[in-house]
Protein backbone atom coordinates (compact mmCIF):
# COMPACT_ATOMS: atom_id res chain seq x y z
CA UNK A 1 0.00 0.00 0.00
CA UNK A 2 2.96 2.28 0.89
CA UNK A 3 4.45 1.65 -2.01
CA UNK A 4 1.62 1.88 -4.59
CA UNK A 5 0.94 5.74 -2.69
CA UNK A 6 5.07 6.71 -3.24
CA UNK A 7 4.10 5.63 -6.89
CA UNK A 8 1.33 6.95 -7.18
CA UNK A 9 2.92 10.59 -5.77
CA UNK A 10 5.76 10.49 -8.00
CA UNK A 11 3.94 9.41 -11.15
CA UNK A 12 1.75 12.43 -10.19
CA UNK A 13 4.60 15.09 -9.95
CA UNK A 14 6.58 13.80 -12.86
CA UNK A 15 3.12 13.83 -15.23
CA UNK A 16 1.64 16.68 -13.78
CA UNK A 17 0.97 19.78 -16.34
CA UNK A 18 -0.45 23.14 -14.73
CA UNK A 19 -1.63 25.43 -16.61
CA UNK A 20 -1.33 29.01 -15.14
CA UNK A 21 -2.16 31.50 -18.10
CA UNK A 22 -5.42 31.30 -19.38
CA UNK A 23 -5.30 33.32 -22.85
CA UNK A 24 -4.69 32.25 -25.88
CA UNK A 25 -1.47 30.56 -25.28
CA UNK A 26 -0.93 28.25 -22.32
CA UNK A 27 1.86 28.89 -20.03
CA UNK A 28 2.64 25.60 -18.34
CA UNK A 29 4.62 24.50 -15.64
CA UNK A 30 5.64 21.05 -15.57
CA UNK A 31 6.64 21.11 -12.24
CA UNK A 32 9.32 18.38 -12.15
CA UNK A 33 11.56 16.59 -10.01
CA UNK A 34 15.05 16.16 -10.11
CA UNK A 35 17.92 14.01 -9.58
CA UNK A 36 15.74 11.35 -11.09
CA UNK A 37 17.05 8.43 -13.31
CA UNK A 38 15.99 9.22 -17.38
CA UNK A 39 13.47 6.93 -18.73
CA UNK A 40 14.22 3.32 -19.87
CA UNK A 41 13.08 3.72 -23.24
CA UNK A 42 15.27 4.15 -25.42
CA UNK A 43 15.50 7.28 -27.31
CA UNK A 44 16.16 7.35 -31.16
CA UNK A 45 18.24 10.61 -32.34
CA UNK A 46 18.89 12.03 -35.54
CA UNK A 47 21.25 15.45 -34.81
CA UNK A 48 21.28 18.29 -37.43
CA UNK A 49 24.28 20.62 -36.39
CA UNK A 50 26.37 23.43 -37.21
CA UNK A 51 29.68 22.08 -34.59
CA UNK A 52 30.80 25.35 -33.05
CA UNK A 53 31.86 24.09 -29.57
CA UNK A 54 28.66 24.53 -28.30
CA UNK A 55 27.24 21.67 -30.59
CA UNK A 56 30.14 19.52 -29.63
CA UNK A 57 29.17 19.67 -25.79
CA UNK A 58 25.88 19.40 -26.98
CA UNK A 59 26.76 15.99 -29.58
CA UNK A 60 29.18 14.69 -26.29
CA UNK A 61 26.50 14.58 -24.33
CA UNK A 62 24.26 12.40 -26.41
CA UNK A 63 27.02 10.18 -27.57
CA UNK A 64 27.41 9.18 -23.95
CA UNK A 65 23.92 9.17 -22.31
CA UNK A 66 22.95 5.74 -21.91
CA UNK A 67 19.31 5.55 -22.85
CA UNK A 68 19.86 7.08 -26.52
CA UNK A 69 20.47 5.75 -29.85
CA UNK A 70 22.49 8.35 -32.21
CA UNK A 71 21.54 7.46 -35.63
CA UNK A 72 23.63 9.52 -37.35
CA UNK A 73 24.93 13.11 -37.17
CA UNK A 74 24.28 15.15 -40.49
CA UNK A 75 25.80 18.91 -40.65
CA UNK A 76 24.98 22.49 -42.23
CA UNK A 77 26.44 25.24 -42.77
CA UNK A 78 25.95 27.53 -39.34
CA UNK A 79 28.59 28.46 -37.05
CA UNK A 80 31.42 27.35 -39.48
CA UNK A 81 31.47 26.20 -43.33
CA UNK A 82 29.89 22.74 -43.72
CA UNK A 83 32.91 21.22 -44.44
CA UNK A 84 34.70 22.65 -41.04
CA UNK A 85 31.70 21.46 -39.53
CA UNK A 86 31.94 17.70 -40.97
CA UNK A 87 35.21 17.98 -39.68
CA UNK A 88 34.44 18.70 -35.91
CA UNK A 89 31.65 16.43 -35.74
CA UNK A 90 34.29 13.35 -36.92
CA UNK A 91 36.47 14.85 -34.10
CA UNK A 92 34.12 14.55 -31.68
CA UNK A 93 32.43 11.21 -32.29
CA UNK A 94 36.04 9.23 -32.48
CA UNK A 95 36.72 11.00 -29.19
CA UNK A 96 33.17 10.25 -27.43
CA UNK A 97 32.96 7.08 -28.84
CA UNK A 98 30.78 7.14 -31.41
CA UNK A 99 32.74 5.97 -34.70
CA UNK A 100 29.83 3.79 -35.04
CA UNK A 101 27.51 7.09 -35.65
CA UNK A 102 27.81 7.98 -39.11
CA UNK A 103 28.07 11.63 -40.31
CA UNK A 104 26.95 13.33 -43.50
CA UNK A 105 26.91 16.78 -44.94
CA UNK A 106 23.90 18.32 -45.55
CA UNK A 107 23.62 22.17 -47.08
CA UNK A 108 26.45 24.41 -47.52
CA UNK A 109 24.38 27.46 -48.06
CA UNK A 110 21.33 28.50 -46.56
CA UNK A 111 18.17 28.51 -48.81
CA UNK A 112 18.10 32.55 -48.05
CA UNK A 113 20.10 34.94 -46.26
CA UNK A 114 20.52 38.75 -45.83
CA UNK A 115 23.99 38.30 -45.08
CA UNK A 116 27.11 35.46 -44.84
CA UNK A 117 26.38 34.47 -41.35
CA UNK A 118 28.84 32.93 -39.39
CA UNK A 119 30.12 32.82 -35.87
CA UNK A 120 33.70 32.40 -36.32
CA UNK A 121 33.97 35.33 -33.98
CA UNK A 122 32.36 33.69 -31.23
CA UNK A 123 33.45 29.65 -31.81
CA UNK A 124 37.03 30.46 -33.46
CA UNK A 125 37.77 29.87 -37.28
CA UNK A 126 37.72 26.01 -36.71
CA UNK A 127 34.65 26.16 -34.52
CA UNK A 128 36.16 24.51 -31.62
CA UNK A 129 37.97 28.01 -30.40
CA UNK A 130 41.27 26.73 -32.57
CA UNK A 131 42.07 24.36 -29.89
CA UNK A 132 41.21 20.84 -31.95
CA UNK A 133 44.26 20.01 -34.15
CA UNK A 134 45.64 17.23 -32.05
CA UNK A 135 42.59 15.19 -33.02
CA UNK A 136 42.96 13.67 -35.93
CA UNK A 137 40.67 12.19 -38.31
CA UNK A 138 40.32 10.58 -41.83
CA UNK A 139 38.29 12.85 -43.51
CA UNK A 140 37.28 9.65 -45.81
CA UNK A 141 35.25 8.09 -42.94
CA UNK A 142 32.66 11.07 -44.03
CA UNK A 143 29.32 9.59 -45.70
CA UNK A 144 29.05 9.82 -49.25
CA UNK A 145 25.18 9.90 -49.02
CA UNK A 146 23.87 14.07 -49.11
CA UNK A 147 22.47 14.52 -45.76
CA UNK A 148 19.05 15.38 -46.44
CA UNK A 149 18.54 12.36 -48.01
CA UNK A 150 20.12 10.32 -45.71
CA UNK A 151 17.59 12.38 -42.89
CA UNK A 152 14.85 11.39 -44.58
CA UNK A 153 15.41 7.92 -45.25
CA UNK A 154 16.36 7.37 -41.09
CA UNK A 155 13.00 8.50 -40.41
CA UNK A 156 11.50 6.80 -42.76
CA UNK A 157 12.86 3.49 -41.89
CA UNK A 158 11.88 4.76 -37.94
CA UNK A 159 8.79 5.77 -38.79
CA UNK A 160 7.02 7.28 -35.35
CA UNK A 161 10.00 6.74 -33.52
CA UNK A 162 12.73 9.56 -34.40
CA UNK A 163 13.49 12.76 -32.18
CA UNK A 164 14.98 15.18 -34.21
CA UNK A 165 17.48 17.69 -33.00
CA UNK A 166 18.34 20.72 -34.72
CA UNK A 167 21.09 22.65 -33.04
CA UNK A 168 22.11 24.41 -36.22
CA UNK A 169 20.57 26.73 -39.02
CA UNK A 170 17.02 25.16 -40.33
CA UNK A 171 18.16 24.41 -43.81
CA UNK A 172 18.31 20.97 -44.39
CA UNK A 173 15.28 20.54 -42.54
CA UNK A 174 13.39 22.95 -44.96
CA UNK A 175 15.35 20.97 -47.91
CA UNK A 176 13.92 17.43 -46.15
CA UNK A 177 10.27 18.49 -46.30
CA UNK A 178 10.49 19.89 -49.87
CA UNK A 179 11.38 16.93 -50.79
CA UNK A 180 9.10 14.52 -48.47
CA UNK A 181 6.06 16.68 -47.66
CA UNK A 182 4.98 14.03 -45.42
CA UNK A 183 8.06 13.87 -43.68
CA UNK A 184 6.73 15.49 -40.48
CA UNK A 185 4.04 12.59 -40.12
CA UNK A 186 6.82 10.40 -39.63
CA UNK A 187 8.63 12.05 -36.30
CA UNK A 188 7.83 11.02 -33.18
CA UNK A 189 9.01 14.92 -32.48
CA UNK A 190 11.37 17.99 -33.36
CA UNK A 191 13.48 20.11 -30.92
CA UNK A 192 15.18 23.36 -31.81
CA UNK A 193 17.61 25.37 -30.48
CA UNK A 194 16.78 28.90 -31.81
CA UNK A 195 14.29 31.75 -32.08
CA UNK A 196 13.23 34.24 -29.74
CA UNK A 197 10.06 34.94 -27.91
CA UNK A 198 10.28 37.94 -26.55
CA UNK A 199 11.88 39.87 -29.46
CA UNK A 200 15.68 39.94 -27.99
CA UNK A 201 18.48 38.67 -30.39
CA UNK A 202 21.97 37.89 -30.36
CA UNK A 203 23.58 37.92 -34.04
CA UNK A 204 21.70 40.94 -35.00
CA UNK A 205 19.25 43.02 -32.15
CA UNK A 206 16.40 41.31 -33.33
CA UNK A 207 17.11 37.60 -33.69
CA UNK A 208 18.84 34.53 -32.79
CA UNK A 209 21.60 33.38 -34.76
CA UNK A 210 20.44 30.01 -36.21
CA UNK A 211 17.04 31.68 -37.23
CA UNK A 212 18.67 34.69 -38.99
CA UNK A 213 21.37 32.72 -40.61
CA UNK A 214 18.22 30.91 -42.72
CA UNK A 215 15.19 33.02 -41.86
CA UNK A 216 13.29 31.46 -44.66
CA UNK A 217 13.94 27.78 -43.91
CA UNK A 218 13.34 28.36 -40.21
CA UNK A 219 9.76 29.73 -41.41
CA UNK A 220 9.44 26.45 -43.31
CA UNK A 221 10.42 24.48 -40.44
CA UNK A 222 7.72 26.55 -37.80
CA UNK A 223 4.88 26.43 -40.34
CA UNK A 224 5.02 22.56 -42.18
CA UNK A 225 6.48 20.32 -39.43
CA UNK A 226 3.30 19.47 -37.98
CA UNK A 227 4.75 16.62 -35.66
CA UNK A 228 5.32 17.98 -31.89
CA UNK A 229 8.10 20.79 -31.88
CA UNK A 230 9.93 21.69 -28.94
CA UNK A 231 11.96 24.89 -29.33
CA UNK A 232 14.57 26.24 -27.09
CA UNK A 233 14.76 29.80 -27.54
CA UNK A 234 17.77 32.54 -26.79
CA UNK A 235 15.80 34.21 -23.71
CA UNK A 236 15.87 30.43 -21.85
CA UNK A 237 20.00 30.17 -22.70
CA UNK A 238 20.34 33.52 -21.05
CA UNK A 239 17.74 32.72 -18.06
CA UNK A 240 19.78 29.69 -17.33
CA UNK A 241 23.37 29.91 -16.15
CA UNK A 242 25.31 27.26 -14.78
CA UNK A 243 26.10 27.05 -11.06
CA UNK A 244 29.25 28.59 -10.13
CA UNK A 245 30.86 24.82 -9.34
CA UNK A 246 30.21 23.32 -12.91
CA UNK A 247 32.83 24.50 -14.85
CA UNK A 248 36.03 23.38 -13.10
CA UNK A 249 34.24 20.23 -12.79
CA UNK A 250 32.89 19.76 -16.67
CA UNK A 251 36.82 20.66 -17.27
CA UNK A 252 38.68 18.84 -14.44
CA UNK A 253 38.11 15.57 -14.88
CA UNK A 254 41.29 13.10 -15.94
CA UNK A 255 40.44 11.90 -18.99
CA UNK A 256 40.78 12.87 -22.60
CA UNK A 257 36.95 14.33 -23.42
CA UNK A 258 37.27 16.59 -20.26
CA UNK A 259 40.57 18.07 -21.26
CA UNK A 260 39.43 19.00 -24.81
CA UNK A 261 36.64 21.06 -22.90
CA UNK A 262 39.10 22.60 -21.04
CA UNK A 263 41.40 23.84 -23.78
CA UNK A 264 37.59 25.32 -25.73
CA UNK A 265 36.84 26.65 -22.70
CA UNK A 266 39.61 28.20 -21.33
CA UNK A 267 40.01 29.76 -25.24
CA UNK A 268 37.48 31.03 -25.22
CA UNK A 269 37.08 32.43 -22.10
CA UNK A 270 40.62 33.71 -22.19
CA UNK A 271 39.63 35.68 -25.97
CA UNK A 272 36.24 37.11 -24.61
CA UNK A 273 36.93 37.46 -21.13
CA UNK A 274 34.30 35.92 -19.76
CA UNK A 275 33.15 33.18 -18.11
CA UNK A 276 31.06 29.77 -18.82
CA UNK A 277 27.95 31.84 -18.10
CA UNK A 278 25.52 29.43 -20.16
CA UNK A 279 25.70 27.31 -23.63
CA UNK A 280 22.68 27.39 -26.07
CA UNK A 281 22.98 23.97 -27.88
CA UNK A 282 23.23 21.95 -24.81
CA UNK A 283 19.60 22.82 -23.46
CA UNK A 284 18.37 21.67 -26.33
CA UNK A 285 20.46 17.95 -26.33
CA UNK A 286 19.14 18.14 -22.64
CA UNK A 287 15.87 18.62 -23.63
CA UNK A 288 15.86 15.93 -26.20
CA UNK A 289 17.63 13.61 -23.92
CA UNK A 290 15.31 13.67 -21.00
CA UNK A 291 12.20 16.12 -21.43
CA UNK A 292 9.96 15.33 -18.51
CA UNK A 293 13.03 16.55 -16.29
CA UNK A 294 14.68 19.17 -18.12
CA UNK A 295 11.38 21.29 -18.68
CA UNK A 296 10.20 23.37 -16.14
CA UNK A 297 8.21 25.88 -17.75
CA UNK A 298 6.84 26.02 -21.40
CA UNK A 299 4.60 27.96 -23.34
CA UNK A 300 2.23 26.27 -25.96
CA UNK A 301 1.18 28.90 -28.98
CA UNK A 302 1.53 29.51 -32.45
CA UNK A 303 5.22 30.77 -33.90
CA UNK A 304 6.13 31.86 -37.04
CA UNK A 305 9.00 33.89 -38.79
CA UNK A 306 9.62 37.02 -39.95
CA UNK A 307 12.05 36.56 -43.20
CA UNK A 308 12.41 39.72 -44.52
CA UNK A 309 12.20 42.17 -42.65
CA UNK A 310 14.55 44.46 -42.62
CA UNK A 311 15.04 45.48 -39.13
CA UNK A 312 13.73 42.19 -38.05
CA UNK A 313 14.13 39.24 -40.67
CA UNK A 314 14.86 35.81 -38.62
CA UNK A 315 12.70 37.25 -35.07
CA UNK A 316 10.69 34.77 -34.16
CA UNK A 317 6.95 35.76 -34.27
CA UNK A 318 4.85 34.53 -31.22
CA UNK A 319 1.26 34.81 -30.86
CA UNK A 320 0.28 36.05 -27.54
CA UNK A 321 -3.10 37.32 -28.03
CA UNK A 322 -5.88 36.23 -25.53
CA UNK A 323 -7.63 33.52 -27.06
CA UNK A 324 -5.99 33.76 -30.83
CA UNK A 325 -6.47 30.65 -31.22
CA UNK A 326 -10.33 30.55 -30.89
CA UNK A 327 -10.80 34.06 -32.69
CA UNK A 328 -7.90 33.06 -35.99
CA UNK A 329 -8.13 29.60 -36.22
CA UNK A 330 -4.91 29.93 -38.32
CA UNK A 331 -2.87 30.18 -35.27
CA UNK A 332 -3.54 27.32 -33.52
CA UNK A 333 -0.10 26.31 -30.88
CA UNK A 334 1.66 24.59 -32.86
CA UNK A 335 5.06 24.58 -30.75
CA UNK A 336 5.91 24.40 -26.76
CA UNK A 337 8.42 27.21 -26.19
CA UNK A 338 10.78 26.11 -23.79
CA UNK A 339 10.88 29.01 -21.50
CA UNK A 340 12.80 27.62 -18.16
CA UNK A 341 14.51 24.96 -17.72
CA UNK A 342 16.47 22.66 -14.98
CA UNK A 343 19.66 23.87 -15.17
CA UNK A 344 20.64 20.93 -12.04
CA UNK A 345 19.56 18.20 -14.79
CA UNK A 346 21.17 19.91 -17.53
CA UNK A 347 24.23 20.04 -15.62
CA UNK A 348 24.13 16.24 -14.94
CA UNK A 349 23.56 15.47 -18.58
CA UNK A 350 26.82 17.62 -19.29
CA UNK A 351 29.03 16.28 -16.80
CA UNK A 352 27.89 12.65 -17.67
CA UNK A 353 29.48 12.75 -20.66
CA UNK A 354 33.01 14.02 -19.21
CA UNK A 355 32.68 11.02 -16.08
CA1 LIG B 1 24.81 25.12 -33.24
Amino acid sequence: MIVNAVRFTFEYLTRRVKTIGKRGFRLQNTNQPTNVMAANKTIKLLIDTDPGFDDAMAIAAALKWPNVEVLAIVCVKGNVSCDQACKNALKIRKLFGGENVPVYKGAEKPIYSLDNYHASHWHGVDGLCDVADYITIDERQLEKQHGVNKMIDIVMENKGQVTLLAIGPLTNLALAIRLKPELPKFLKDLVILGGNYTGLGNHTRTAEFNFVADPLAANIVLEEYSCPKYIVPWETVLDSPFSSGFRDKYTSQDNERSKLFKLIIDAHCKKHDVDLTDSADTLAVCVALDKENVTAEQLHTHVSIEPFGHKTHGMMVVERRRNAHIKYDYHQPNAFIITKVNIERVEEILLNSVL
